[in-house]
């Protein structure tokens, strides 16, 4: 499993290497030799690379007289083609890109307990055991959706954590709207939702001592262009992609730095002027003020209005109660 090989470190192979060069370069071509020299390894090894990567699905051109140019790249997750685009923000400097593995908040998890830098993120193409909250399941087929993990190390109390869900959720739902036409809802405490149906499922997790968090997992799964036949029967709510409600495929790398680009934002605001903007925004997208809602936690069942979100994240009902956690169903 590429998991083993990568966990816990950005080490490039030679092929990641000659990509990002590749990317980077404003010369229509490089050659053989100046790659070689860039990466100081031979250049009949940047010729079995390029071999390697024209094997991946990489569109390389190869001139004699002039050298290598990258033409297109396939429907990958690649991390040079991300990190190149994300280079001005904290989020997303670093980027470890996963074939498989098993669940990409545990390997940032790992990678957070080694010390990875903050912005960090890590990113598969497929999880065996995509994780939901409460020990639920999260299906992820591989090569059409986005599984990603963001380790943040923010200077706040943990109570405050739940307030970083609500970055991501926004971060996702523009990123919807910039790149398709479609409508998105937000629902509390996680959930996003195109015309009543689950697009992405947002997962936090954390360390932390008494009064300081060590850091924090963003967890973020979104349905890109998984196809109607790719959900299970069993799912505990009506669920989509944007490809099933768009009928068009959505450029995976597109999607991702659109996304990534949006919660660096968000997260920039969070670190100057707290949480106040993005509760806002949330209150706006969650167009949930006022509506009556039913919300089941460990099978306590509270119903009533919604008069907002405290300073912390938690949804405040017309009776006075505070609702920290649990499933909600709008006009329940
Ligand atoms: C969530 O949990 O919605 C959180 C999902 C977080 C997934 C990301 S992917 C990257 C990162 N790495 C991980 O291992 N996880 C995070 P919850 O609200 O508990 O919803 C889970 C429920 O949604 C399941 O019990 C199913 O009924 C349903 N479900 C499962 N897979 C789905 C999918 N792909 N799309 C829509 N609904 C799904």
């Amino acid at each position: 499993m590429s998991e083993s090989i990568h966990a816990g470190s950005f080490s490039q192979g030679t092929g990641d290497r000659i990509l990002a060069l590749l990317y980077e370069s404003d010369a229509p071509f490089l050659s053989g030799e100046e790659l070689s020299r860039a990466l100081n390894v031979s250049r009949s090894a940047v010729w079995k690379q390029i071999k390697a990567l024209r094997a991946a699905g990489f569109i390389i051109r190869a001139e004699p007289s002039r050298g290598y140019r990258l033409i297109a790249s396939p429907d990958r997750l690649i991390a040079s083609s991300l990190t190149r685009l994300l280079q001005n923000g904290l989020i997303g400097k670093k980027i470890l890109s996963l074939q498989e593995t098993v669940s990409t908040n545990a390997v940032a998890f790992r990678m957070a307990e080694d010390g990875a830098e903050e912005g960090s993120v890590v990113i598969a193409e497929f999880q065996s055991e995509g994780k939901g909250r409460l020990g639920r399941k999260w299906t992820s087929p591989a090569g059409v959706n986005l599984y990603c993990s963001v380790i943040l190390r923010p200077p706040i109390q943990p109570v405050a954590a739940p307030q970083l869900t609500f970055l991501s959720v926004i971060a996702v739902a523009r990123a919807i709207e910039q790149l398709t036409p479609l409508q998105t809802r937000i629902k509390w405490p996680n959930d996003i939702l195109i015309a009543g149906k689950k697009v992405a499922g947002l997962l936090n997790e954390m360390s932390a001592e008494t009064d300081k968090i060590n850091f924090v997992i963003l967890g973020i799964g979104v349905n890109l262009n998984m196809t109607r036949e790719q959900f299970p029967d069993n799912l505990r709510h009506p669920a989509t992609s944007l490809f099933i409600e768009s009928g068009v495929k959505v450029d995976r790398t597109c999607f991702t730095r659109t996304m990534l680009q949006e919660l660096d934002s968000l997260y920039g605001t969070f670190l100057r002027e707290g949480y106040a903007p993005a509760r806002g925004e949330w209150l706006e997208r969650s167009r949930l003020e006022g509506a009556h809602v039913t919300v089941t936690d460990n099978g306590a069942v509270r119903s009533g209005r919604v008069t907002g979100l405290d300073e912390y994240g938690a949804l405040l009902l017309d009776s006075g109660e505070q609702i920290l956690s649990g499933d909600v169903v709008i006009g329940g």
